[in-house]
């Protein structure tokens, strides 16, 4: 769809900001009762307080971190002695209790929200994470802006191709601006993407991600400003219209050029596309395969899309990646971390919850969750997979007994690697949510009755007790950050779930970790010295955001501030004057100060994931957290975009049943999901009888056998892989785009 840019082209240079603030203060103080002289020194630091307090919630407040302006001598020296009481009580009881000692070198985090008066408030721990969100945003606004890459320690930026950046972190960080109501954020991400951006530029994208941070970004936004017009409200389109064309107008374009990954033989996506050209591109390492996860972590995106357009090949897209996994051999639901586009047909034998295995899992039961709890063939693979998790990965560790999912990488016949990336930690929230479909589990419970079953207890213990081990992997290192990847000391062999081992353990789940220094339960966690880094991930908060939910448990939302605290502490990047101007990913977790081994990157998930959950979990849009977002009737792609659900309706459905008829499988009249009389999948993709004949290629390389000829000459520019195809065991390997290297 073309995109035009629009005349009125509203400026957005400094000096205009400045007199949207002055004006804001001004309007803010003038005629205020409390622009009363105060006498006492007491109570015009209360005041002082109770302005900061008294913001409204959902006004967007100007920020000013960096202020050189000359304050009034009076203002000046009220602000010392507040910041010399702040430090006196910041000391006496915030670092003792949190313990954040201010080591040499390491300068503790002095914001005024640890101040003790305020540690415990939870409206303002979520402003706390809403500051540091703005920080983040202004920091890469004034290095990088509109840039793919940002690299806070070296305040620069870099885009994938040689045009303009496409979106990567802008769009990806807009649906939080908006949710935090930040209206001048929001307004110069919209002017950007009217005037700077365009798809149509020359540079091969990773489809997964570009699907899920752009698109997912994209739809999110198109969804959050329409259904709260009045979230960071902008007035440059049609009158109550906020926003709606410019994300569905991008979000078509993309896709459009996206979909050029989905022409391949069997339908599985190319890892990579020209989103300029449309043509698939041939990835090199990994024999040629995708990872399962990132082909099978597109429907969600893909499945909303056709539901607003009305355009049946997205549903297709979507859909016929499932239809293929489900026509593989999968024992128990499980499957290897890499797939085929040329023949369809899994890569190699190593099974993990980790990366390139993780959302598969993940959509599966969100697949169910957003047409309505319809299409059951999603819950029933997912109730497989849960199943399978538990009889060949889920084991526990050897001296504490935390529960660990652990890898199978040469096969479930072979041993277990007791591993887990910090990706698996998405695990434990999916859990739950599976159990309640994002209900209290006192809803559930009395929604259900007599439904409630044994297993659902079962599973929501499991879900707690990954969780705790998620955390377990935090309190370890010497930061509080998590490692990218733990192992875990187990028995030989390891002793199993699936095995009663967890009637053994104690009824009562004991969530707290000991705190002392040689506690049985460190002994049992291991990092490598290569998996050191943080990269300001999100799994772990993410759990504790829907365990929180869905538990009510208050342990939950603890940890994660303890969390915010670490991260705020560890990956913070200072200018001379020692403002803090952003946040880094860290080399190493167990280095303090931190600040000596920072890594210069921050990825679009931290504005985009982690900082939303931390603000979700703190609370965040409260009154809409009941209504239309609540997480019965949403749901959250993989990097966090909010999705609404919605029903079937009469113009989709699932085309498709299991093959397996110990699930029910029988053949289905149509494959394409779509009941308005477009030709059927049967014909365009060889279903037969409701079955998916994976198609036979002698050359497993040549996915692109399925391209017309012109297509297939573009994409001939890049080598094919002429190596043996072989076992894949190395899965962090780089690709330009998959900046993200350790990713799924
Ligand atoms: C995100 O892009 C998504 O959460 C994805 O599913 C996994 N990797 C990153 C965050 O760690």
């Amino acid at each position: 769809m073309p995109f035009n840019i629009p005349e009125r082209v509203p400026s957005a240079s400094q000096a205009q900001r400045e007199k949207e603030n002055t004006l804001w203060r001004a309007n803010k103080f003038n005629g205020s009762a409390n622009t009363q002289p105060t006498t006492s020194i007491g109570a015009r630091i209360k005041e002082l307080l109770s302005q900061e307090e008294d913001l409204p919630m959902y006004k967007d407040k100007p920020h000013f971190p960096h202020s050189k302006r000359k304050k009034p001598m009076n203002v000046r020296l009220l602000a010392l002695f507040f910041i010399f009481l702040s430090v006196f009580f910041f000391k006496i009881f915030v670092l003792g209790k949190l313990n954040l000692p201010g080591e040499e070198g390491e300068r503790s985090v002095s914001n005024k929200w640890l101040s003790p008066s305020t540690t415990k408030h939870w409206a303002a721990r979520r402003d706390a994470v809403r500051e540091a969100f703005i920080t983040s945003w202004e920091g890469y606004e004034k290095y990088a802006w509109g840039m793919d890459e940002y690299r806070p320690v070296s305040k620069k930026g870099k885009n994938f191709g040689h045009g303009g950046g496409i979106g990567w972190i802008v769009i990806d960080a807009l649906d939080t601006a908006i949710l935090m109501n930040l209206t001048t954020q929001v307004k110069h991400a919209r002017d950007w993407m009217k005037t700077s951006l365009t798809f149509a530029t020359d540079v091969e994208v990773n489809t997964f991600e570009t699907t899920i941070r752009v698109l997912g970004g994209l739809l999110s936004a198109h969804f959050l400003s329409t259904t709260f017009p009045d979230l960071a409200p902008q007035t440059d389109d049609d009158h109550h219209q906020s926003g709606e064309d410019l994300y569905l107008e991008l979000a078509t374009d993309l896709a459009e050029r996206l979909s050029g990954a989905f022409e391949t033989q069997s339908g599985i996506p190319s890892a990579s596309v020209n989103i300029n050209t449309s043509v698939p591109v041939h990835f090199v390492a990994d024999g040629g395969a995708s990872s399962t996860a990132e082909v099978a972590t597109l429907q969600l995106e893909l499945k909303y899309l056709a539901h607003l357009t009305g355009e049946p090949m997205y549903w297709q897209f979507a859909q016929r990646v499932m239809q293929i996994i489900e026509a593989n051999q999968r024992p128990d639901g499980l499957v290897p971390i890499h797939i085929y586009p040329g023949t369809g047909q899994f890569r190699g034998q190593n099974i993990r919850l980790g990366s390139r295995g993780d959302s598969y899992y993940e959509y599966l039961i969100k697949q169910y969750l957003q047409t309505g709890s319809e299409e059951t063939v999603y819950q029933s693979m997912w109730e497989e997979a849960l199943e399978g998790i538990k009889k060949h990965l889920v084991v526990y560790s050897k001296n504490a007994d935390l529960t660990i999912v652990g890898e199978r990488q040469a096969g479930l016949t072979k041993p277990l690697t007791p591993k887990m990336d910090h990706l698996a930690c998405f695990l434990p929230g999916a859990i739950a949510l599976a159990v309640t479909g994002g209900h209290t589990i006192a809803e559930a419970r009395a929604a259900l009755g007599a439904g409630w079953t044994k297993e659902y207890d079962e599973n929501l213990r499991l879900a707690e007790e990954l969780l705790r081990t998620c955390w377990a992997t935090y309190k370890a290192t010497k930061t509080g950050l998590g490692p990218e990847i733990t192992y875990f000391e187990v028995d030989e062999p390891p002793r199993m779930w699936a095995e009663g081992e967890q009637k053994r353990q104690n009824t009562f789940l004991q969530l707290e970790l000991e705190k002392n220094e040689d506690a049985l339960w460190r002994t049992d966690v291991q990092i490598h010295e290569q998996d050191l880094h943080n990269l300001q991930r999100p799994e772990t908060v993410e759990s504790l955001f829907y365990l929180w939910k869905i538990t009510g448990k208050e342990i939950y939302r603890e940890w994660g501030w303890e969390m915010f605290e670490s991260f705020m502490t560890h990956s913070r990047v200072e200018d001379a004057e020692g403002q803090v101007y952003g946040y880094t990913s860290i080399n190493n977790v167990n280095m303090r100060p931190a600040g000596r081994k920072k890594r210069d990157n921050m990825e679009g998930f931290w504005l985009a994931e982690t900082l939303k959950y931390f603000w979700l979990l703190f609370g965040g849009n409260e009154a809409e957290m009941g209504g239309p977002l609540a997480l019965t009737r949403t749901v959250l792609n993989t990097e966090a975009h909010f999705l609404p659900r919605f029903e079937l309706g009469r113009l989709w459905k699932t085309g498709w049943d299991r093959t397996n008829p110990k699930f029910g499988g029988k053949q289905t009249d149509s494959g394409d999901g779509h009941t308005s009389g477009e030709p059927s999948l049967e014909d365009q993709n060889q279903l037969t009888g409701g079955k998916i004949v994976v198609p036979k290629v002698e050359d497993p390389h040549d996915f692109l056998s399925g391209l017309g000829e012109d297509r297939k000459e573009a994409a001939t520019g890049t080598t094919p892989d002429p190596q043996v195809d072989k076992p894949a065991e190395d899965d962090h390997t780089e690709h330009p785009l998959n900046i993200d290297s350790a990713k799924s």
